[in-house]
């Protein structure tokens, strides 16, 4: 269906910032599937890749594409991730995936953060999708009493389909902060980071993605 080929033409299009011989971080998720399958096809010019997760870890193996230790790889120049919610500004909600901790670190060490979306990913103010949030588990409580002290918001924690919590490949759980209205994403990323406990927020608004590829026939490029 649509979005399914527009995350199928944002996933290709960001192949043209791949560089020869250098090591592309992979995000995680249903977009960065389609790119991850189309790196594939061009796994010989690049030198390898670092991942965000177990998940996207499995699937570029299963291509015998390498996947490194990013303490073994300094800077990157190039990482390429999916979104939540995009605002006008590029800033970001993420973290539908689980995996937003690792996400959030290598776009921290990337040069270049290319976003890889579907139009319904566009909006005005960041919010209508939950704000995930990792938290350590003995915190759970006090952080949960936190955020409901400091938003308007209503702290979910993620079950997965057989109602139980799930755990993130560091080992914590994960809080979905519905009913915000993220008017100032800077602000908010900085007021929950500074929770004890909080491993990390799925704002990516002190540190914005630098080019969005919107899917579509063509894509559009922001
Ligand atoms: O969890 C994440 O941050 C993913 O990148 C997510 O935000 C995008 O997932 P999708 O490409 O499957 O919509």
């Amino acid at each position: 269906e649509a979005m399914t080929e527009a995350k199928r033409q944002a996933a290709e299009k960001a192949i043209e910032y791949v560089e020869d011989g250098g090591i592309v971080g992979v995000g995680t998720g249903s977009t960065v599937a389609y790119f991850i399958d189309a790196l594939a096809r061009i796994k010989d010019r690049i030198a390898g890749t670092v991942s965000s997760s177990e998940q996207s870890t499995r699937r570029l193996r299963e291509h015998g594409i390498d996947v490194l230790d990013l303490n073994a790889v300094g800077p990157l120049g190039l990482y390429v991730d999916g979104a939540d919610e995009c605002d006008p500004h590029k800033r970001l909600i993420k973290g539908g995936g689980a995996a937003l901790t690792r996400e959030k670190i290598l776009a921290e060490a990337s040069v270049r953060f290319v976003c890889i979306v579907d139009p319904s990913k566009r909006v005005d103010v960041l919010g209508r999708f939950p704000l995930p949030v990792e938290v350590i588990p003995m915190a759970r409580s006090l952080v949960a009493r936190r955020i409901q002290a400091l938003t308007d918001g209503q702290p979910v924690w993620r079950q997965d389909g057989d109602g139980r919590g799930v755990v993130t490949d560091n080992g914590n759980w994960i809080l979905d902060v519905h009913n915000l209205r993220i008017v100032d994403p800077v602000a908010v990323e900085r007021e929950l980071n500074q929770i004890p406990g909080v491993v990390s927020v799925g704002l990516f608004a002190r540190r914005p993605a630098d080019v969005v590829i919107v899917g579509g026939e063509p894509p559009q490029v922001l």
